[in-house]
């Protein structure tokens, strides 16, 4: 049997030139001119970097990652304003943004602070037309409430929404739909594709591979040849418009840890536990309140040199149950006590890479539904 998931309508938000709108935000009087957020390595009173620039900036060249001693020369002449890079701000910004996104997804995935992708498909019941209206929902909704825009890109998988939003920016929306996938990619740049730096790119070139279009053409199996087997099956996909990631649901924090002080130093494996299955009742407490399962579990232990190490391990699927939680513990902490010679005098444990419970069987559900 095949089990093809159904078409899916995946969304790529990118918020436009965010740190310098962020600012331009907070001080209107800004927006005609050309602003740029670095960050001042302080060496020198130019020393530095620039994190972004507006769009009336980069019409003079300036862009992310050239020396701020660059942008100045560049804008000499003009009302330029450069400024230092306030995170805490922009990520309040962002918070409300995703505040907002998050409600019109079936699931949701944050990137970083200026990125998310939307899982739309049951919200626009696979439709790219009722897609491209929520779309621009989205976008009163949050230059409404936020003053902020951003560039919306929506496609069949997140590899083509991503593509899609970078075609068109500031505040573009771009629909490429499953049978406009091939033709959208085929004469864009190779580079365009997650994967593709400047090295491999180089290498690319050199094979007579220019656009993504001569990628798809281009024999698997040598590509496999080339760049390894997984590698060479990722670009053939990728090229092709095939990318089965799914919208991972990402929980408001990234993870969930606790630590505490052992009564006395020890390397006796009952003792740690003792300490462990404390702090993982609590952890769990807090994994039920909030509906969340995870799939990485991780344990800390400092040592009595203060000295901190950690280890990890992601499991085949999510769960919420307390003994998977013990069980792994137990593991790491055997492993690691083989592994290691001082005593302990704190443990810690952590776990990560959230899903939301509800949202799983949901897809489960439809999942079973369309086969
Ligand atoms: P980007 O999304 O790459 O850029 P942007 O939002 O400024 O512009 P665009 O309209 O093209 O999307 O990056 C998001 C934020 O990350 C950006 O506002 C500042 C920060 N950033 C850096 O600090 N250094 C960098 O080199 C890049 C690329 C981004
Ligand atoms: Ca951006």
């Amino acid at each position: 049997m095949n089990l093809r998931m159904k078409t899916r309508v995946v969304m790529l938000v990118d918020f436009d030139y965010f740190f310098a709108q962020c600012e331009e935000l907070r001080n209107p009087a800004l927006k005609d001119k050309p602003v740029v957020v670095g960050v001042y390595s302080g060496r020198t009173e130019e020393s530095g970097a620039v994190s972004t620039a507006n769009y009336v900036a980069r019409k003079f060249g300036v862009k992310s990652g050239i020396p701020l001693y660059l942008a100045k020369k560049r804008l000499e002449g003009t009302e330029a304003v450069f400024l230092p890079v306030d995170y805490e701000f922009y990520e309040q910004i962002s918070d409300k943004i995703m505040h907002v996104l998050r409600g019109c997804a079936d699931s949701f995935e944050q990137v970083g602070i200026d990125e998310a992708y939307l899982d739309v498909t049951q919200k626009t019941q696979g439709n790219f037309e009722a897609a491209s209206d929520l779309a621009k929902k989205m976008k009163n909704e949050v230059k409404n409430q936020v003053g902020i825009t951003f560039s919306v890109g929506v496609g069949p998988n997140k590899l083509v929404a991503k593509i899609a939003a970078d075609s068109q920016k500031p505040d573009g929306l771009t629909i490429v739909k499953p049978e406009e996938a091939e033709r959208f990619l085929s004469p864009l740049p190779v580079n365009r594709l997650v994967g593709v730096g400047r090295k491999t790119g180089a290498k690319m070139g050199e094979l007579g591979i220019k656009t993504i279009g001569d990628l798809a053409r281009y024999n698997t199996q040598k590509l496999m040849e080339l760049f390894g087997k997984n590698v060479g099956i990722y670009f053939h996909n990728a090229a092709n418009g095939v990318d089965n990631e799914r919208v991972q649901e990402t929980g408001a924090a990234e993870s969930i840890s606790r630590i505490s002080t052992l009564k006395e130093n020890t390397r006796d494996l009952s003792v740690v536990l003792e300490k462990c299955n404390q702090l993982i009742e609590d952890i769990h407490k807090e994994l039920v309140r909030r509906n969340i399962s995870f799939k990485n579990v991780g344990i800390i232990a400092i040592m009595t040199d203060l000295s901190v190490r950690s280890r990890s391990k992601t499991l085949e699927t999510a769960t919420s149950d307390i003994e998977v939680l013990k069980n792994t513990v137990r593991e790491l902490f055997e492993k690691f006590l083989g592994e290691s010679e001082l005593e302990i005098r704190r443990v810690g444990v952590k776990i990560s890479h959230f899903a939301k419970e509800e949202a799983e069987q949901k897809r489960l559900t439809s999942f079973f539904q369309s086969t």
